[in-house]
């Protein structure tokens, strides 16, 4: 546990009065597991089969090798391939949730879901191969669902449908090394298969099996859900929207969603909206009925409606305990099994929607594509009877504007206008200096280190190094609430060159592309930086670099991975659980970069790791000859055939 403060006051002061009501938040618990144990920490127990648990001293004293024989950098490859799995796992079957629903909406007219994106269901139709001309949007989008879907359970070799959309340089790579994704369950079964007692012991092809297991999440699970919840609920563009835990309303009735999946979230928007439920609302006493997120299904619903974000997943305890919640309804991932402690100690009910996901002593309302408004309503309906049983209510002040909504399209959009969208205004600026580079800046907050501060103080240090950061997840939230994504954070906090092409265009420096699946969006974005040319002719040519300073999730450890086998340098903050193994910590964090032109590295200090990220950009500008800065030539016919002669 960190000796520094949170960075956000509200989290203490509402942590004080959790510990006076007598709950524990997860700070607490976090210190009762201090110190944690060494062994786990560097990567090095084993319990993959009965003849262990194993562990290896990280002393080089006895016992050196598992029972079986498994040494260091087989046990520490080993756990982290298997944290690849479970992360890929999670997105990719958030994806396919996602493709089932797209197949509902289409088949099923009266499902209350519909095809609201009809432009990208065409681009994704195109990329994936299948013909849209003289077709209905019904008919497009249960094939574009079914090809979706056949990513999952593909068999034979080949590859995933938006493979196809990376770097032809990359594809390339992909293919000599073995590592092109074929289908996404089949890639995690692989590597669950390989890392059972007795079968790959060699940490090198662990990791190729790691890599393809991350690529199918990254350019498979992750950009399914991306691309298809597009499809079905709109593709973001830039909005204005409000965070943290001073958007819980003393007035009226709140709805807070937790967890990930859309399926469910934009089902509460449409019942929030129900007029009967609004009435009976005030018929309660409460002015409306106002509906927040926490996590990812936050950033859900403010890209897509400017709905408010309550708090990331470190404040999911604290939106209950100021006892405003009348129902907190959650899904899947990062929920934390506390909540029905805590929530009994104020008046919340707490609502579980997943089949996959229950809560014992929980009350749960089975949500599937079929029920899904009535589900809805009804989960409102408890909220809004609920909402006279509240007892004191201790809301914070504190609440900041944003703006959020970068998809990849609205970039585009925003740099080259609604005829010539492109990405070309973005690469003529780096290579002219004004932006240095770009930094996609996202994951998780851990109590293990001061909530929001490494988030903050990294991008802080980097956007005043005149680089450009693409943000997604609780680490979005985190700069949000310290007021980064407001344009004019600019002024105050940019470099002079980001500052001035922030001002032309009307954005901030920090531009909020999503939750965690969104991460996808950055792939795309990386691609077409690549595609419109200047910067060279693969990801890893790129000035770019990744980071997760406050990560704790697998899926997180499965996202690093992704972007490390696409080419980017990526720094993860509080430790990673393979420090005790040398060869496998060489191997991630040196002979990655000969394998995939992309890294690891460890680093818990905000302002070091600005320094990595930093100098591996201008390493980056370098070998592009752009360390400088120049304006780019565009050539005209006259001087093309000057350079054939
Ligand atoms: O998928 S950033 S704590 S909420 S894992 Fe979870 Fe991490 Fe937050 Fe979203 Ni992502
Ligand atoms: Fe121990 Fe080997 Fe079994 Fe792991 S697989 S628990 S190292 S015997």
């Amino acid at each position: 546990m960190s000796k520094d403060k949170n960075r956000d006051i509200s989290v203490e002061t509402l942590r004080e009065k959790a510990v006076q009501a007598g709950v524990e938040t997860v700070w607490e618990r976090s210190e009762q597991q201090t110190p944690r144990c060494g062994f786990g920490e560097k990567g090095l127990c084993c319990n993959h089969c009965f003849m262990g648990p194993c562990r290896i001293n990280p002393k080089g004293k006895s016992p050196q090798k598992g029972v079986c024989g498994a040494t260091a950098e087989v046990i520490v490859a080993r756990n982290f391939a298997r944290m690849i799995a479970a992360g890929a796992a999670a997105h990719s079957d958030h994806g396919r949730e996602v493709a089932r629903t797209l197949l509902t909406a289409a088949r099923n007219p009266d499902s209350g879901y519909s095809v609201k994106d009809v432009n990208k269901l065409h681009k994704v139709a195109r990329t994936m191969g299948i013909e849209v001309k003289d077709r209905t949007k019904e008919e497009i989008a249960a094939e574009v669902a079914e090809r979706a879907l056949d990513n999952f359970g593909r068999q034979e070799e080949g590859e995933l449908s938006f493979v196809r959309l990376a770097p032809e340089a990359r594809q390339v790579l992909w293919k000599r090394l073995g590592v092109t994704p074929r289908g996404i369950d089949r890639e995690i079964v692989e590597m669950l298969h390989r890392t059972h007692m007795g079968v790959d012991h060699d940490h090198r092809n662990i990791m190729l099996q790691g890599a393809r297991t991350a690529l199918a999440y990254g350019w498979g699970g992750s950009m399914i859900a991306t691309e298809l919840q597009d499809i079905l609920f709109g593709t973001p563009s830039p909005l204005r929207g409000q965070v943290n835990l001073g958007v819980l309303s003393e007035k009226e009735v709140n709805v807070v969603v937790h967890g990930h999946e859309p399926v469910l979230s934009e089902m509460l928007v449409l019942a929030a909206q129900d007029k009967e439920l609004q009435d009976l609302a005030k018929a309660q006493g409460a002015a409306g009925i106002n509906l927040a997120g926490i996590c990812c299904t936050a950033n859900e619903m403010l890209l897509r409606h400017g709905y408010p974000i309550a708090g990331n997943v470190l404040q999911q305890e604290l939106a209950v305990a100021t006892g405003a919640v009348d129902v907190m309804v959650v899904d899947v991932q990062c929920v934390m099994p506390s909540l029905p402690e805590i929530a009994r100690c104020f008046h919340t009910k707490l609502v579980t929607t997943s089949s996959k996901a229950k809560i014992a002593g929980t009350e749960h309302f089975g949500f599937s594509e079929d029920n899904a408004l009535e589900t809805a309503k009804a989960i409102v309906r408890e909220a809004v009877l609920n909402f006279t049983k509240r007892d004191k209510v201790d809301i914070p002040h504190e609440k900041m504007d944003l703006i959020a909504g970068f998809s990849h399209e609205a970039i585009n959009y925003m740099l080259g206008g609604s005829f010539r969208g492109s990405y070309a205004p973005l690469n003529d600026n780096i290579i002219n200096g004004r932006i240095k580079g770009v930094a996609g800046v996202v994951g998780c907050c851990n109590p293990k280190v001061a909530m929001d501060r490494s988030h903050v103080g990294l991008v802080e240090e980097l956007i005043a190094n005149d680089i450009l950061v693409v943000q997604t997840g609780c680490s979005a939230i985190a700069c949000a609430k310290a007021g980064l994504l407001l344009p004019e954070s600019a002024r105050e906090h940019a470099g002079p060159g980001l500052a001035e092409v922030c001002e032309a265009v009307g954005m901030p420096p920090v531009l909020h592309s999503g939750s965690c699946v969104d991460n996808s969006r950055i792939l795309t974005a990386l691609s077409e930086m690549v595609r419109i040319g200047g910067l060279g002719s693969d990801i890893s040519d790129l000035p770019v670099a990744g980071a997760a300073p406050e990560w704790m999730s697998e899926k997180a450890i499965s996202i690093g991975q992704y972007f490390v086998s696409s080419g980017v340098f990526t720094v993860f903050g509080v430790g990673l659980p393979v420090e005790g193994s040398k060869i496998f910590t060489r191997h991630i964090y040196e002979e990655f970069e000969t394998v995939f032109g992309g890294m690891w590295a460890s680093e818990p200090d905000p302002g070091k790791m600005a320094a990595l990220m930093i100098d591996h950009i201008n390493t980056k500008r370098e070998k592009l000859g752009i360390a400088k800065g120049r304006e780019r030539v565009l050539f005209d016919m006259e001087m093309r055939r000057d350079l054939e002669v």
